[in-house]
């Protein structure tokens, strides 16, 4: 694969832009409660297993592709998963699904360390063969010298789910999981790299379990710090830590309330992202508002932002930054945004030491 992704801001090569083609609404299941935004559960009662609106779609669509052209015109090397149509059934000897997800976020189903690429072990069931979408480009990148992998296969029992009460508030703290240690899961988009280190959060999809497969699976070339936040639906690391540039983090305001970040970050600059600008629509029917903290470094000065965020582009460019915007509201109801809608492939320099 030649120089590979080791941390989020090197001067990124190449990288994978999901579709939205087939995206499909999840079926209701037990963990989408702890994540999916309470005004939104109705609407996966009742659309569970069919398309997402068509309309919403086609204008996600247009944004990914103006996306694609603008990554191309800064001279990235863009590839793009197979076309899947996610709304087939699918089950295994002891569940099924009535339909899958989609193929619009490879973040969260795919995890670069160095020259290897790892299949996540998903906690969703409907995610079960999400990263079937990429394979053709993973038996490419395996030609092309990648090291590729897959952590154990999840069963996904009923026990590996467990039910919690209602949450209270927005502070609850320590999340209470609804995850057991049944067997390991994580979604990739829980892990932030930075070189030799990795930050990494327990969530509503990674158990500890899964945090220590990882751990052992990449031995001694990397270091694994597992981060708590102030975040009673935790879910994917990337809109809540977000370092920009080496010393430059950008954290989510509510969630680091009364945390205390490691020591080693000690050095580090931090600052509490500029709020989100309010919207009416589209609906962000499965994330926070926080998406627009979920940007794309293309090196340690320009950054992908979304086109409304005005807070935020201006907070980036009084510390040193050159956004550049890309519309992408219409993407984002479908859960994430450029960090989520991407895998950084290929980012030109070395392993290195940032603490
Ligand atoms: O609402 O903070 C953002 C990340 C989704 N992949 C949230 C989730």
């Amino acid at each position: 694969m030649g120089k590979p992704g080791r941390n989020e801001w090197d001067p990124l090569e190449e990288v994978i832009v999901g579709r939205v083609e087939g995206a499909t609404v999840p079926c209701w299941h037990a963990i989408l409660q702890a994540t999916m935004p309470t005004e939104h559960h109705a609407f996966f009662y009742t659309h569970g297993g069919r398309a997402f609106p068509q309309d919403l779609l086609m204008a996600a669509n247009a944004e990914l592709n103006q996306f694609v052209q603008l990554l191309e015109a800064e001279g990235v090397k863009v590839r793009r998963p197979d076309p899947v149509d996610c709304s087939r059934q699918f089950a295994t000897p002891d569940w099924s699904s009535p339909a899958g997800l989609y193929t619009a976020m490879p973040r969260d189903c795919l995890l670069v360390i160095g020259d290897e690429i790892i299949e996540a072990p998903m906690a969703w069931r409907c995610r079960y063969f999400e990263t079937f979408a990429y394979r053709s480009l993973l038996k490419n990148y395996f030609q092309q010298g990648a090291r590729w992998s897959a952590a154990p296969r999840p069963q996904l029992p009923d026990a590996l789910y467990q039910p919690v009460e209602e949450q209270e508030g927005e502070e609850a703290f320590p999340f209470r999981s609804m995850l057991s240690e049944y067997e390991p899961t994580f979604d990739a988009a829980d892990y932030i790299r930075c070189g030799k280190d990795i930050f990494v959060q327990r969530s509503q999809v990674t158990n500890s379990f899964g945090i220590a497969w990882l751990r052992r699976h990449l031995g001694e070339r990397y270091r694994i710090h597992e981060l708590q936040f102030n975040d009673p639906h935790p879910m994917h690391l990337d809109a809540t830590f977000v370092p920009l540039a080496p010393g430059k983090l950008l954290v989510n305001p509510e969630r680091i309330r009364g945390i205390k970040l490691p020591e080693m970050l000690a050095s580090w600059e931090v600052r509490y992202a500029a709020q989100p600008v309010p919207r009416a629509a589209p609906p962000l029917y499965m994330s926070s508002h926080w998406l627009s903290m979920n940007i794309l470094m293309l090196d340690e000065e320009r950054v992908v932002v979304e086109a409304q965020e005005e807070p935020l582009i201006a907070q980036l460019t009084s510390w040193g930054f050159k956004p550049l915007r890309c519309p992408f509201r219409h993407f984002q109801a479908l859960g994430g945004s450029f960090h989520c809608a991407t895998l950084d492939v290929r980012r030109r320099g070395g392993l290195q030491s940032y603490f």
